[in-house]
């Protein structure tokens, strides 16, 4: 019936509906939207959906994509405001423009148009965390805009400052709760390859800040010809090396998904040993892999599959 590979942690809910999407007949399209929007309705972990991960100024903004590895079509959405079908919009990029990506706030006003409602997206959870952060990191007059301080991390920013605002604290960026993907390969049943992300990206990010999730070749590829790749983790580092693009190419030369994986994730480690970050792969003989740049002592990603011969998932780390 197919393979439905799904990282990176236990969100049980979200590879159970891509598996009953194809079971229902659904396509691998439809699976992935499924899966992805399951996890954005439950909030998985906080780190995909909406009501966490504030950026600077409190606000929670999305970042999806999804890949038709048939046609090489891609849909994405980036820092999506106000709206909490990330994934769904993705796909509505995809199939209802001649564009990949739409971002900020004509990427919501497209998705209005298209029927999707505006909504808050902030919850108690996610303005406690900005109250949080706002006290432990920024000046009291960080309202007016006003910064006698520049150590500390939050704007306005300033040329010439070394200071690494928007950055995630060194811990954050190592905290797999601070920062986590919903990422999926769907191979469905007629072969056809589809990969999708979905998150609400880096805790405390700048405003205006994309990761890797929505763009093509890094937070996921896919090709029916040779497979697909999701990736997680640190995605300001990831996305200068497109890992999901990489690993797919690999698979295409004929090596197998778990050395494409930690091929992909050498890359990245040759000039950022201490990121924080993995990547799943799988080919269209339903062969699949994962890898996970190891950080000594700090959580660890894991990942699900799901296929005919295991139709509850099996979890993986
Ligand atoms: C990002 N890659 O926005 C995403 C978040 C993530 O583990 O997956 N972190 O950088």
């Amino acid at each position: 019936m197919g393979t439905v590979l799904y990282s990176v942690a236990p969100w049980q809910l979200g590879i159970r509906s891509a598996w009953n999407a194809l079971k229902d007949g659904g396509s691998a399209l439809d699976a992935v939207e499924k899966g992805c929007s399951r996890c954005e309705q439950d909030m998985c972990d906080g780190s995909v959906g909406y009501g966490s991960h504030p950026d600077e100024t409190g606000e929670t903004t999305l970042d999806a994509m999804i890949m038709n590895g048939d046609t090489m079509e891609v849909g994405a959405v980036g820092n999506l405001r106000r709206i909490k079908s990330a994934i769904s919009v993705a796909r509505a990029v995809m199939e209802h423009t001649a564009h990949t990506l739409l971002v900020g706030e004509s990427a919501s006003e497209f998705a209005e148009n298209m029927g999707f409602p505006a909504e808050d997206l902030t919850t108690n959870t996610s303005m406690t965390m900005f109250a949080e952060w706002l006290r432990q990191n920024c000046q009291p007059n960080y309202r007016k805009n006003v910064f006698p301080d520049p150590t500390k991390s939050c704007g306005p920013y300033k040329p010439g400052s070394k200071v690494q605002r928007g950055r995630w604290h060194q811990q954050e960026r190592k905290d797999i709760r601070s920062h986590d993907t919903i990422g999926m390969i769907v191979i469905g049943p007629s072969a056809q390859v589809v990969a999708g992300t979905s998150t609400n990206g880096a805790n405390h990010k700048v405003p205006g800040r994309v990761g890797d999730s929505p763009i093509a070749g890094a937070g996921a590829y896919a090709d029916s010809a040779v497979g697909g790749a999701a990736a997680t983790g640190d995605g300001d580092v990831m996305m200068r090396f497109l890992p999901s693009y990489l690993a797919v190419e690999l698979m295409r030369t004929g090596m197998d998904p778990s050395s494409a994986c930690k091929t992909a994730l050498s890359r990245i480690k040759k000039h950022y040993p201490g990121f924080f970050g993995a990547i799943i792969c799988a080919n269209t003989t339903g062969m699949y892999g994962a890898a996970c740049n190891k950080v000594p002592g700090l959580s660890q990603f894991s990942f699900m599959v799901s296929n005919p011969h295991t139709e509850s998932p099996i979890q993986k780390k």
